[in-house]
């Protein structure tokens, strides 16, 4: 049966595809039959300087312990960089677009060597050891790569916390890793603005000092050359500092189940947690979905517009394509400026063959107008992506169409940071699309519904999303809480990867995720916990208790609604509200600011006392018809007051 809007694979693509539907099934069968010999198979697609003889070693019973490839030694900037010298050593190898579009810079992988084994040799200096963590708190510059890559030449462990997070947010995760050494920039640009990192990453060493966390060196990289604050004997000049120093530094011999990196994510409940990957098996994965997901060829041109403090930019800026020896497209900007057709300039000043984005970008580009893409040519483009959160049909709909041009396939590409890599996607040669539908799981890949008692669900059905399985590129433990790791993804549904994410599945066996079922928002592609926002919020002195919730918003995918009861004697106002926004912004960052606030007297509770969120979230979603049963509310009339002070009339 043909559904209205199927996108079969075109006709040309049955020529080009490295992967069709055929082998699509049979690489598929042999994944899930014996993974084994599959991964034994394309774990060699790596560079080993030690082979591996054992493949996988993993149980997600018990104490869950997963190792991948256990016995093999390899070194992840070997594998991006020096391999590819022979063969691609003048070939650009990271290819920069700065905020400002008269900027741009071409950077080779010889020069790429020679970048990362003076940064190398500098974290050396400055005496940092294998198993050392370092934080990384960086603009889209080439440095952030370099930076990134000199720590895995030496068996350091980075850390890197996206540049809009807040201070605090900074201090949070240099204490929770223990990090000694921060990597910055003077300030960055985004937009035509500029965003004081130095002057952050300063008032978070402050912070973590209060915890008892020394920071002992900051390498500022110059940027905007603004006059920044400085602590001699702690701070050091990257251009100065490396400028005397040798680009040859010998690679670590890393086991592949030594930590590669920790990148903190936010849950349901809670600070937000260390993902910690590992080196060889997330190399693997990373490298292999780079390469068939966006059927990536040699010599083709990649943009994905992720930022470094994302995983996305970790698998799909940097790791996946510099491992197959690929042109990575760095964008320091934002897709509106300096207008909205920027995006599709830089398409057309590239020649960009590959181009993966978010679904909150779409939207946004969406509603300002299809004249700011059709004066582009876009002609360069062969494979569109995106990721982040679901993309909805009419978002889907128009990237193909409009941006498009209804002859280039979408990989809507469903993963995590726990999931270090693209679990549930279509390859372009092989899968027909749907519009919404992130489709079938990638090689290895062991997808289950189950229902709320934990029922595993066949067929088409509706569900929460499981794996049942690991694979190679799934994240290790969660940095120095190993329990916390267990409990949060395997005690749900017993000796299974819980998702967090609710999902269908069609007859055709199509997935369709339906997003979080837990307390985590999801807001312009960015994960967020409720917790987290409330946490913010009852630190702020008028506040007595917060609950937040999610709300359907057109841009963001979800806005951030928020229910604040004050402390007696506080009244609510305007300037109350926006010195509320201040306050979270400042706790957290940017991203986290609340779209709405509403002052609430008393918040829906059980008996026991639990907030009843399904409440709220109706409230908030102007959904207040269906509020469904309250007759197990210790007050039910704090329904009716919320009801009629809600923040979202439509
Ligand atoms: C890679 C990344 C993970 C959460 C995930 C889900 C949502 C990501 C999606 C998607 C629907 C897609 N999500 N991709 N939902 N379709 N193609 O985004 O990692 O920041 O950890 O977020 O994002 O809810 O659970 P992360």
């Amino acid at each position: 049966m043909t559904e209205p809007h199927l996108h079969p694979v075109q006709a040309e693509w049955k020529e080009r595809a490295l992967i069709d539907d055929a082998t699509y099934r049979a690489w598929y069968e042999k994944s899930v039959a014996d993974p084994d010999s599959f991964w034994a198979e394309h774990g060699k697609r790596i560079q080993w300087s030690k082979p591996f003889s054992r493949v996988k070693n993993t149980s997600f019973e018990g104490d869950v312990s997963i190792k991948w490839f256990e016995d093999g030694e390899t070194n992840v900037s070997v594998n991006c960089v020096d391999r590819h010298l022979e063969t691609k050593g003048d070939q650009v190898a990271i290819l920069w677009e700065g905020d400002n579009p008269a900027e741009d810079k071409k950077i080779t992988y010889r020069e790429l060597h020679g970048h990362v084994g003076r940064f190398a040799n500098l974290l050396k200096q400055q005496g940092v050891k294998r198993g050392d963590r370092v934080t990384i708190y960086m603009p889209m510059i080439p440095e952030a790569a370099y930076a990134m890559l000199a720590c895995t030449r030496i068996g350091a462990i980075h850390s890197v916390v996206f540049g809009g997070f807040s201070p605090d947010a900074l201090a949070g995760r240099i204490v929770d890793c223990q990090s000694t050494v921060v990597i910055t920039a003077d300030e960055g640009y985004r937009g035509g603005k500029t965003i004081p990192l130095k002057e952050n990453t300063d008032k978070a060493i402050d912070i973590a000092a209060r915890s008892d966390v020394a920071v002992r060196s900051v390498v500022v990289v110059k940027r905007t050359g603004n006059l920044v604050g400085w602590v001699d004997g702690r701070d050091i000049w990257y251009g100065d500092a490396v400028a005397d120093l040798s680009p040859d530094c010998p690679p670590e011999a890393m086991n592949a189940e030594d930590p590669l990196f920790i990148l903190y994510t936010s849950g349901s409940t809670g600070k937000p947690k260390g993902v910690l990957h590992t080196t060889g098996g997330y190399l693997v994965y990373a490298s292999m979905t780079h390469q068939y997901v966006f059927d990536y060829h040699d010599g083709d041109i990649y943009w994905c517009t992720a930022d470094v403090g994302w995983v996305t930019g970790h698998s799909y800026l940097l790791y996946g394509p510099l491992a197959n020896g690929a042109t990575t497209l760095m964008f320091e900007g934002v897709p509106n400026y300096p207008d909205q057709s920027r995006f599709w300039q830089i398409v057309d000043k590239h020649q960009v063959n590959i181009f993966y984005t978010a679904p909150t970008a779409l939207r946004a580009l969406m509603g300002s107008g299809d004249d700011y893409v059709k004066k582009t040519s876009r002609s360069s483009l062969k494979v569109l992506g995106s990721v982040g959160e679901p993309i909805n049909p009419e978002a889907w709909e128009w990237y193909y169409k409009v941006v498009g041009e209804s002859r280039i396939p979408i990989v809507d590409t469903w993963w995590q940071t726990e999931t270090g890599g693209i679990l549930i996607t279509p390859l372009p040669g092989a899968t027909d699309l749907k519009p919404g539908s992130a489709t079938r799981p990638f090689f290895g890949v062991k997808p289950k519904l189950v229902d709320s008692e934990g029922q595993v669900l066949e067929g088409a059905a509706d569900g929460n999303l499981c794996i049942i399985d690991s694979w190679p590129g799934q994240m290790r433990t969660v940095y120095g809480d190993h329990e916390r790791f267990v409990q949060t993804y395997f005690s749900t549904y017993a000796g299974k990867y819980f998702t967090g994410d609710g999902c269908r599945r069609d007859a055709d066996g199509y997935y369709w995720i339906t997003g979080r079922v837990d307390d985590v928002l999801n807001v312009s592609g960015h994960r967020m916990g409720t917790a987290e926002v409330e946490s913010a919020l009852v630190s702020h002195e008028k506040v007595s208790e917060a609950a937040v919730v999610g709300y359907p918003h057109d841009v963001k995918g979800q806005g951030i609604y928020c229910y604040v009861t004050l402390m007696a004697g506080e009244q609510g106002s305007e300037e109350l509200r926006k010195e509320l926004v201040a306050h979270v912004r400042k706790e957290i960052g940017a991203i986290a600011s609340p779209d709405k606030i509403q002052f609430s007297p008393g918040l829906p509770k059980t008996r026991s006392g639990k907030i009843m969120r399904r409440i709220l979230r109706k409230i908030a979603e102007d959904d207040y018809g269906a509020l469904g049963d309250t007759s197990t509310l210790a007050d039910p009339a704090v329904v009716d007051d919320l009801v009629a002070n809600r923040q979202n009339k439509k």
